[in-house]
């Protein structure tokens, strides 16, 4: 296909002086921050759905955008090759490593089960050409269980095990050719398993339809030789009510009671961290402490919306928080930051794709600057550790080790009449270094 992008050139670095919207103040890919470059901490990847699979439609209206490929005229396979063209071409010109898809993101529905592997095969083969053309990489695949009418009620939680099985088919299609094209990742976002209403529903029977569903693409990622990384991605709700995969604790000990806790890892997303309640730095911190941090889809809700709004980041200040723990966690191995954003509706010219990933990818790497900073320095550390530092003594060590019962405890508080003093939290001072550091890093 010609080039589709035509207004846009490729995206350069002009620092954070430049007045010039569509060249990035922050991100300077080959800048090295510590031992590795912010390309390589921040392993950014654009989504095939959201920016070139979704026609701008919502409940109320048609889609609005200019994505002449979605023409329902066209020969399935011309279209999927001409979004494919335009999907790289921004990719290449955006200046990021990485790109997400699903296999229907890719390929078109239609035909057989057979023809449709068939398919899914070519178009693979075609997006390898791309990538090996442009050095674009997989971050992950993932395939969509939630779209087809068959998986209204579910694709592994399903009531009917042929629903079941059709899932399955098409998630050992999707992890064969993630894995052809050397996907760092697979992902499972919960899509549909969920429930309405528990008048209709055999919890305990759904979640153990689940438990043995994510077993058997453990058992097939292995077969196949697959080294990337599995990854559940947790939500609260919607599409259905209820979703199993609420929260990263409660995937946690889902995968604890199925075994598989060592298998699979999470791939937190800002908006479903908002939408469960909590804050992203909380779900980043809770999977980093239980081992099963993996990746992250950047996005942003809206505070007062109830849904997944899934709008590009654009708060610095929101997001150190987050981006502190993940490096106070030791970064990304196979994960990335991966932009699951969408434009607003009337957001329509060709342009405002690059403005809502300019804009989220600057704001990014200044809230990493600004974390890897603050980390370096210990400007939070060093208080963190003085508040905790009476559990390295003797007495703190023996509590932890079982080493000391209730009644030793109360034996020892009568003795020394133990009455410890309150210790100020700081917060407010700690705000205000963050704050500093928001101000002051170049
Ligand atoms: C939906 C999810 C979805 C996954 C991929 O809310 O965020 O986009 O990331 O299936
Ligand atoms: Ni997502
Ligand atoms: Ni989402």
């Amino acid at each position: 296909m010609a080039e589709f992008f035509h207004g846009v050139d490729e995206i350069t670095f002009g620092g954070p002086e430049s007045d010039n919207p569509l060249q990035y103040r922050w991100y300077d890919k080959d800048r090295v921050v510590g031992d590795k470059t912010l390309a390589e901490h921040l392993r950014l990847a654009v989504c095939y759905w959201h920016s070139f699979n979704w026609p701008g439609n919502d409940v109320f209206g048609d889609g609005t955008f200019d994505r002449p490929w979605l023409d329902p005229s066209l020969d399935p396979m011309d279209a999927a090759r001409m979004k494919m063209a335009a999907a790289f071409e921004f990719v290449e010109k955006l200046g990021v490593p990485f790109f997400s898809f699903h296999d229907h993101d890719m390929c078109p529905y239609g035909g057989t089960f057979a023809e449709e592997t068939a398919a899914l095969h070519t178009l693979t083969d075609e997006a390898m050409a791309h990538m090996e053309r442009t050095g674009i990489r997989l971050l992950w695949g993932t395939a969509r269980l939630f779209h087809h009418p068959r998986y209204m009620a579910g694709a592994a939680t399903n009531p009917d095990p042929e629903v079941f099985a059709r899932a399955a088919a098409q998630v050992a299609n999707c992890l064969d050719v993630t894995h052809r094209m050397g996907g760092a990742n697979y992902v499972l976002w919960g899509g549909r398993e969920g429930y309405e209403t528990l008048l209709n529903t055999d919890l305990p029977r759904e979640m153990d339809q689940f438990g043995r569903f994510l077993s058997m693409v453990v058992e097939h990622k292995h077969a196949i030789g697959f080294e990337g990384t599995l990854l559940i991605e947790p939500k609260p709700q919607e599409p259905t009510k209820h979703q199993y995969d609420y929260d990263t604790a409660t995937v946690f000990g889902f995968l604890q009671k199925y075994g598989l806790e060592n298998e699979i890892k999470v791939n937190i997303e800002v908006n479903h961290a908002t939408l469960s309640g909590h804050d992203f730095a909380h779900e980043v911190a809770v999977a980093q402490s239980l081992g099963i941090f993996g990746s992250v889809d950047a996005n942003r809700g809206d505070d007062r919306l109830g849904w997944d709004t899934d709008q590009f980041p654009n708060s610095v200040d929101s997001l150190v928080p987050a981006v502190y723990e993940i490096i106070r966690g030791g970064g990304f191995d196979t994960g990335g930051f991966m932009f699951d954003t969408k434009l607003r509706r009337m957001s329509i010219d060709r342009s405002d794709l690059f403005h809502g990933h300019v804009g989220g990818i600057d704001t990014l790497a200044k809230a990493f600057l600004v974390a890897h900073a603050m980390h370096e320095d210990r400007a939070l550390e060093d208080l963190r550790d003085a508040r905790y530092a009476g559990w390295s003594d003797p007495d703190g060590r023996a509590i932890l080790a079982g080493e000391r019962s209730l009644d030793d405890l109360r034996a020892r508080v009568t003795a020394d009449n133990l009455d410890p003093a309150p210790v100020s939290g700081a917060q407010e001072a700690l705000e205000t270094v963050v704050n500093r550091y928001i101000e002051r890093v170049r």
